[in-house]
């Protein structure tokens, strides 16, 4: 089995801001410079030939590229932890290219993906006692905000779980066009 999703990486000067943001806060997990990503579609575990058939069918997307920059930050509050990202602007492309390779998803097979797009960039994971330092580091860098970055690509990540963490895999690179030819 093959645990897939689909993301869009920022460019280096962007991940060195927001790694840059994070603290030494010990209730805060954060995501290292590698793993840094915008999801644009969770996938999840899928057999090769189902793997193979989303990867072509990503490939068939046409999508032009489109600026974005990080903007702000926000949290998801689960019951017993959650996380802390960084947030993008303008939402419309980056919610339309989701909408793109949610379709292209369920051509090859998938179920369509029935949860809310929030594109975001997480920066960190806590529990529940990190709820504190959480907020404390969202109202201190509300502002947060990089200069505009040119997404040209998406990317096709495997996630690999281990006791050590995830390692993300880029499996495919797709460039973004403006028509199929
Ligand atoms: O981009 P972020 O970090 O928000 O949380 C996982 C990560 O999201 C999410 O997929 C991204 C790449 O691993 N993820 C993991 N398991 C998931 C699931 N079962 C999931 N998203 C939805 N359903």
């Amino acid at each position: 089995m093959h645990r897939l999703f689909v993301a869009i990486r920022p460019p280096e000067p962007i991940r060195d801001l927001l790694i840059d943001a994070m603290d030494d806060s010990p209730e805060l997990g954060w995501v290292s410079d590698d793993n840094l990503h915008l999801t644009l579609r969770f996938i999840g575990e899928v057999e090769r030939p189902l793997a193979n058939d989303v990867a072509d069918s990503l490939g068939r997307i046409a999508f032009p590229g489109f600026e974005l920059k990080i903007s702000g930050i926000g949290r998801f509050d689960r019951r017993n932890g959650g996380t802390l990202w960084a947030g993008v602007e303008p939402r419309r492309p980056v919610a339309e290219l989701a909408a793109k390779i949610d379709r292209a998803c369920v051509l090859a097979g998938l179920e369509p993906e029935r949860r809310a797009f929030h594109p975001h960039v997480t920066l960190a994971r806590y529990r529940r006692d990190g709820r504190v330092e959480a907020d404390a580091f969202e109202q201190r860098h509300a502002t947060l905000a990089s200069t505009v970055f040119e997404v040209d690509r998406f990317i096709l990540f495997e996630s690999h779980l281990s006791r050590h963490g995830a390692h993300y895999e880029e499996v495919a690179a797709y460039p973004l066009k403006l028509s199929d030819c």
